[in-house]
């Protein structure tokens, strides 16, 4: 079997623990998750990894150790958005994982350590979190969230401990950098370049900022049929205002990108004028200057445009991370691999946020990326080809087993 076959046989048998329904929807400390721990634990050690589950929830796969020698991190998330793709993530893991049962099953020995690392939760899609397992190994673990809440009320905390972790121990996870050597990341592209370019593989130049607002929309409620239209207090009406501006501002930016990705009307109901409307802001932007500055730009629109209506709005900025740029000599760790597996190594910027976005924190990042179809991700029909996993997987073995060769 190729290590492209097995990476989606792998990815087939992952992709099954989800909640019913389109596409893959698997968030942290859920059945489904405890189930995907399970697989991955066997599989791991089929690999020849010793595998811990650490106090963030994050499965970590270990080679055997090489006395004196510093450990490179190899990973992705195993979580996955609603509804969303089977790779996205999970391609990080288990495209890895190939290649260490490829190595360990030929006896070749790596000079250096390999931490393969599933990340429990990078989405945020159960939680107002994101990061949440590199963020834990990077030392940059935000303990107020362990009281975040779901919408059934259940904390991050008790997800945790569903999935058999103690949050208790998240401090003691922080790795210490004098150790660590790098993190690689394998991603899909999530996006058309790689496709356009027609190649199976690509390098990082920079991961994307990021920053998250909630938003609160505020009217009256009443009765949709005998309220005057002069007289309602709509706040939908209103919030339509800032679906709209946030659109408008990203599509005269060239560098900015923005979407009001969620919103909840109340009380939401056929007859009744909403009330209240809850929704998030996300912008993002490879420059924190353009990103601040867009920022100011809107809100002040907004100000303006909610007072033209007779509703209030508020704000609070939840999550916010600058770029990261990757390491350069990481990217031409992958550039010389790729050349070698006779492939033309393109470099290209990540509009998705990932791990490294943490893990820049506690050493050098790195991500190759893997084409996927039409570049769609966050939906069901997120798709890659056995080949440009084989070609991505030869790459990342050819990088590993050339490590030594290139070691300033
Ligand atoms: O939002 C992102 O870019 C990533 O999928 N978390
Ligand atoms: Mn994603
Ligand atoms: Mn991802």
């Amino acid at each position: 079997m190729t290590l492209g076959a097995r990476i989606m046989e792998l990815s087939e048998a992952a992709a099954r623990h989800s909640e019913p329904g389109p596409g893959v929807t698997r968030l942290l400390g859920s059945p489904e998750h405890q189930a995907l721990l399970r697989d991955l634990t066997g599989w791991m050690q089929t690999a020849g990894l010793s595998t811990e589950l650490d106090a963030a929830g994050n499965l970590v796969g270990r080679t055997a150790a090489v006395p004196g020698a510093k450990t490179l991190i190899i990973g992705s998330h195993q979580d996955s958005v609603r509804q969303g793709g089977r790779y996205d993530g999970m391609l990080g893991v288990l495209l890895p994982l190939v290649v260490l049962e490829d190595l360990h099953r030929h006896g070749t020995a790596l000079p250096l350590n390999i931490e393969l690392v599933a990340f429990s939760d990078e989405e945020g899609a159960r939680f107002a979190s994101t990061l949440v397992g590199s963020s834990a190994l990077a030392g940059q673990f935000d303990a107020s969230i362990l009281q975040a809440v779901d919408a059934q009320g259940v904390s991050l905390a008790q997800a945790l401990r569903d999935l058999g972790s103690n949050p208790d121990g998240i401090a003691d996870l922080a790795r210490n950098p004098e150790q660590i050597t790098g993190f690689l990341e394998v991603h899909i592209e999530q996006g058309p370049v790689l496709e356009s370019l027609d190649l199976p593989v690509g390098i990082v130049s920079a991961i994307t900022g990021i920053e998250r607002h909630k938003v609160t929309v505020t009217g009256q409620a009443g009765h949709a049929g005998t309220t005057p239209m002069e007289l309602r207090r709509d706040a939908l009406v209103a919030a339509t205002e800032i679906v709209r501006a946030v659109d408008q501002h990203c599509r005269q930016n060239d560098n900015l990108v923005g979407v009001v990705g969620e919103l909840t009307v109340t009380p939401n109901a056929v007859n009744v004028i909403p009330s209240r409307v809850e929704l998030t802001i996300e912008l993002r932007s490879p420059n924190r200057d353009i990103r601040h500055a867009a920022r100011q730009r809107l809100f002040a629109d907004l100000d303006a445009r909610l007072a033209a209506t007779p509703c209030q709005w508020q704000h609070d900025l939840v999550y916010q991370q600058d770029e990261v740029a990757c390491a350069p000599a990481l990217q031409q760790r992958l550039a010389r691999a790729i050349e070698a597996e006779h492939f033309w190594p393109h470099t290209l910027f990540s509009g998705a946020g990932h791990d490294g976005l943490a893990m820049h924190h506690l050493t050098e990042v790195g991500m190759l990326f893997v084409r996927c179809a039409g570049g769609l991700s966050h939906h069901p029909d997120e798709a890659i080809t056995a080949a440009d996993a084989d070609a991505a997987a030869r790459v990342l073995r050819r990088c590993l087993l050339d490590w030594e060769a290139h070691t300033e």
